[in-house]
């Protein structure tokens, strides 16, 4: 299949934090872009110019490109000479096994208004195997198109397929989008270089071809690695915790070591990534993946032990008010998925039954498995802070910064994040 070609019309499955972004930047680019996605609200948001999603300059960049008409919004994909698969690919069950449902109902979505040179290419996280799954199943459906084979890579085809799984860091997406360096993993030969051809419009960092299951273990090896950083780091607070150290003069202290560099201990990891992606290596080796599963079961302890220390404070056993501030993931976004500050809340209530405050400014109203819960209710940041006997920092966003320790005199305090370490 020809590799040197343009490609003038690209479909974005997938309008999400990772799929919208890469969707205004290729049109910024002079691409003509089809965003597709399921729900109508976000397709409606889109055409309208107004992203869905708090991303820094996402507002600008979707806008400037659909009043230029090169970014438009459908529910169904169509013709298009290339197809970008960007839907969540979540757990599912006790097992935390990969749910690729979401892949495969884009994939054959897509399927239809396949022509031979397209490209189809998987950015969502995935577990090894996958892209060749998609594969499978648009080869199901279009037996009238040949399929790279990545048994013999050579073999020829009509249709491309590649995993180029994303890299960026939620608050700087548009930055990295174009900045970081990408891994592009082909099922055939071609099918590398022709995703290179593609983003190569947009990606200013190096380009580095590889096979599609080496590109798959790329992607996940980066998040399990910082979630095992993290894990660490969060181990270390429990131990120093209960000793009355700050943990936070450990790691900094620590630090200072040539080769030393520990991440921040926190609430516990939260986000689709982090929390997620390990378990897909682990689903691919449950016997040869102790460590990967530990840290993963060291991070989602977390919350119940920082729910625990804030049950034995002293104003907390009286029955004051407890504030807690932020429920995102982290700092500054309003994605709140896998939250670890969502989880503290609930095993706070688990353990007292003290007037819970929280506040998050990048929500309208309490998720669901917070509102079902008995005195908890979402609240300004003065009025939470005023009657509250207890403070719990969850997450560090900037409007929390305004608060002083004055604010703060006779409550107890729980600093989750080291924002206010003085
Ligand atoms: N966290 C800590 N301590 C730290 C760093 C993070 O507790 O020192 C917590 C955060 O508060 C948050 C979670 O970990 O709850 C994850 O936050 P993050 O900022 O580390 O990462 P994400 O999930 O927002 O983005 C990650 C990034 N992956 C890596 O840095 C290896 C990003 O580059 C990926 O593109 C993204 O996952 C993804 O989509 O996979």
């Amino acid at each position: 299949m020809s590799v040197n070609r343009d490609f003038e019309h690209v479909c974005v499955i997938g309008l999400g934090y990772v799929g919208l972004p890469t969707a205004a930047v290729l049109a910024s680019r002079g691409i003509r872009v089809t965003g597709v996605d399921v729900n109508p609200a976000t397709v409606d948001s889109i055409n309208a110019g107004k992203p869905h999603i708090i991303e820094p300059d996402l507002d600008m960049v979707v806008n400037g490109a659909v009043s230029q008409g090169q970014l438009t919004a459908r529910a169904e994909p169509v013709e298009a000479d290339a197809f970008i698969i960007a839907v969540p690919t979540p757990f599912k069950g006790e097992n935390h096994d990969p749910d690729l449902s979401y892949l495969q109902a884009a994939t054959e979505a897509a399927a239809p208004v396949l022509k031979k040179g397209d490209l189809v290419v998987v950015e969502s996280p995935v577990p090894v195997g996958a892209t060749r799954q998609v594969g499978e199943w648009l080869a199901a459906i279009r037996n009238d198109l040949a399929f790279p084979d990545p048994d013999n890579p050579a073999a020829a085809h009509d249709i491309c397929i590649a995993h180029s799984p994303e890299r960026v860091l939620p608050g700087r997406v548009l930055l990295e989008l174009v900045r970081n360096d990408r891994v592009i993993g082909g099922l055939g030969d071609d099918c590398a270089r022709c995703t290179q051809a593609l983003y190569g419009a947009v990606v200013e960092g190096d380009m580095h071809l590889t096979t599609a299951s080496t590109a798959e273990l790329v992607k996940l090896s980066e998040n399990a690695f910082r979630d095992v950083n993290i894990a660490f780091a969060n181990e270390l607070a429990n131990v120093a915790e209960p000793l009355g150290i700050d943990v936070r003069d450990v790691v900094r202290l620590a630090n200072y070591h040539p080769r030393v560099n520990i991440l921040n201990p926190g609430p516990g990891v939260g986000g689709h990534c982090i929390a997620v992606d390990p378990w897909f290596i682990a689903a691919s080796a449950p016997d040869r993946t102790p460590l990967i599963q530990t840290a993963r079961r060291v991070n989602d302890a977390r919350p119940a032990a920082v729910a625990d220390r804030i049950a034995a404070m002293r104003n907390v056993h009286d029955g004051a008010v407890i504030a807690c501030l932020g429920l995102s993931y982290k700092a500054d976004i309003d994605d709140l998925r896998e939250s670890p500050a969502i989880h503290v809340v609930e095993e706070l209530r688990k353990r007292v039954g003290n007037p819970i405050r929280v506040v998050e400014p990048h929500v309208a109203t309490l998720p669901t498995s917070l509102a079902a819960l008995d005195d908890v209710e979402l609240a300004p940041l003065a009025d939470a802070v005023a009657v509250a006997g207890a403070v719990v920092l969850l997450t560090d966003h900037k409007a929390f910064a305004a608060l002083t320790l004055d604010d703060l005199e006779g409550k107890d305090i729980v600093d989750t994040r080291g924002a206010w370490k003085s």
